[in-house]
């Protein structure tokens, strides 16, 4: 039964830009709905709201909101909690913003790049192009570690929007192409992520799919 007054998350828990949503409505323990896409029914609802059928999609007064990022600048302005995901002074909003673009670009575009490369048929497989995009993840991992060497979190002093990004992006890239060992900063990063109440749960909630990840999900984290 849809509450036609609480926003409605369509969703997979194991899905990274998903995760990066779920993690912001954590932070601020916000109410919604879980239009699960495992749930009958609901994948047929995501097509008719937005034909590229790409997840999440958020939905509230009357409002169809696309693409991860904006759904988040979407419930700071909406349904704004006691975590400020996006900060108010806007040189820092800058900041933010730019380091969630970086997130999204150079660590999960081409990590969904390799994956999506291993579950096409073989014969249609693009090894070049994957062997770019472990390029562009190494060349991340480096800049990043630099950058993190002396911040606790992405952007600024707080947890923000930059955060949410990173957590499920690092999360699947470290499973994708090992962040070496030598990265310190970027390794203690990804753990003061993975220890975050918010993404913990994400995390718990998608353990039991873990057999979806076509690379084959290592035995940890
Ligand atoms: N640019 C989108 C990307 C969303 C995205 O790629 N979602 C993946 C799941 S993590 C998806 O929809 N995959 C299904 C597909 O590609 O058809 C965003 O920021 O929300």
């Amino acid at each position: 039964m849809i509450d036609p007054n609480l926003p409605q998350l369509y969703a997979h828990p194991f899905s990274s830009y998903c995760q990066k949503v779920l993690v912001a409505l954590y932070e601020n323990g916000t109410p919604f709905e879980y239009r699960s896409l495992e749930s009958p029914g609901v994948p047929e609802e995501l097509s008719a709201l937005w034909p590229m059928k790409r997840f999440p999609v958020l939905v509230d007064a009357g409002r169809t909101v696309l693409e991860a990022t904006s759904i988040i600048e979407y419930l700071a302005v909406r349904h704004p909690g006691p975590v400020r995901l996006i900060p108010t002074d806007a040189g820092a909003a800058v900041e933010v913003r730019m380091m969630d673009r970086v997130f999204d670009n150079y660590v999960s575009t081409p990590q969904q790049k390799i994956v999506a490369d291993r579950l096409r048929p073989e014969t249609v497989r693009d090894p070049h192009g994957v062997a770019e995009a472990r390029v562009v993840l190494a060349t991340a991992y480096a800049w990043l570690d630099k950058v993190m060497a002396n911040r606790e979190w992405a952007a600024g002093d707080g947890f923000s929007l930059a955060d949410c990004a990173a957590a499920p992006f690092l999360f699947y890239a470290d499973w994708t192409e090992r962040i070496d060992p030598a990265f310190t900063n970027l390794l203690d990063y990804r753990r003061r992520l993975l220890a975050r109440p918010s993404f913990a749960r994400a995390v718990e909630e998608a353990r039991p799919y873990r057999d979806y990840f076509p690379l084959g999900a290592p035995d940890r984290d």
